[in-house]
């Protein structure tokens, strides 16, 4: 009986350890949107890095032709919530990047319907950040960001933006639109990186 409990209490507290300060688990995946999902079709989708030297831009199929990266990761909602082993498929913003040149360190995430969110580029490479499409094996909702979002999993989750369109490289940390209105300007879930 004694080993039991043991058994049971050690698999809590791994949970546990994967659990940012100040964060509870949900089984559901809530949907957090500051307005309307917009409508977009993938025949119309872009997808545009903008850089000082001018950038490069993929239409939907040439979107699928790049090399596609299956991710288990668990995500952090700065109103509490955490979702462990979520699974998406989506392009590697390093796969992205390879095509890209520039000298500026930060970048803008800018969405259809007008959201905006600032990462710095170092936290957008090695294999830490994406654009997915799909979630649990479907395309990807469009009230969680479909047809593709940014999946910035190891910063809250008002960074992975949805229904991105596009990256502009900045050559300082400009505030997107939570940050604008006193969320922090990273927003790492460990440090308890919320509100300034
Ligand atoms: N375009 C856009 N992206 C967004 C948001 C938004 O309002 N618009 N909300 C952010 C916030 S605060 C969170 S917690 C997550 C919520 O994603 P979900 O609705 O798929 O759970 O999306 C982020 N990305
Ligand atoms: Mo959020």
């Amino acid at each position: 009986m004694s080993f039991i409990t043991r058994g049971f209490t050690g698999r809590s507290r791994e949970r546990d350890d994967r659990l940012p300060p100040g964060q509870t688990l949900v089984h559901d995946f809530p949907v957090l949107s500051a307005g309307p999902t917009p409508e977009v079709d993938t025949a119309d989708w872009e997808f545009t890095i903008r850089t000082e030297h001018g950038g490069r831009r993929w239409s939907w199929d040439e979107f699928m032709q790049l090399e596609i990266e299956d991710v288990t990761t668990d995500i952090h909602c700065v109103t509490h919530w955490s979702k462990l082993g979520t699974s998406w498929r989506g392009v590697s913003l390093d796969t992205l990047f390879a095509e890209v040149e520039t000298e500026y360190d930060y970048v803008m995430a800018h969405s259809y319907g007008g959201y905006t969110t600032n990462v710095p580029l170092e936290e957008l490479l090695g294999g830490r950040a994406w654009v997915a499409f799909e979630f649990d094996g479907e395309p990807l909702d469009p009230e969680h960001g479909g047809p593709a979002r940014l999946l910035v999993p190891h910063l809250y989750f008002w960074k992975s933006a949805k229904w991105v369109r596009g990256l502009e490289l900045m050559p300082t940390d400009d505030p997107g639109f939570w940050e604008q209105n006193g969320y922090h300007l990273h927003g790492d879930p460990w440090k308890e990186e919320r509100y300034w």
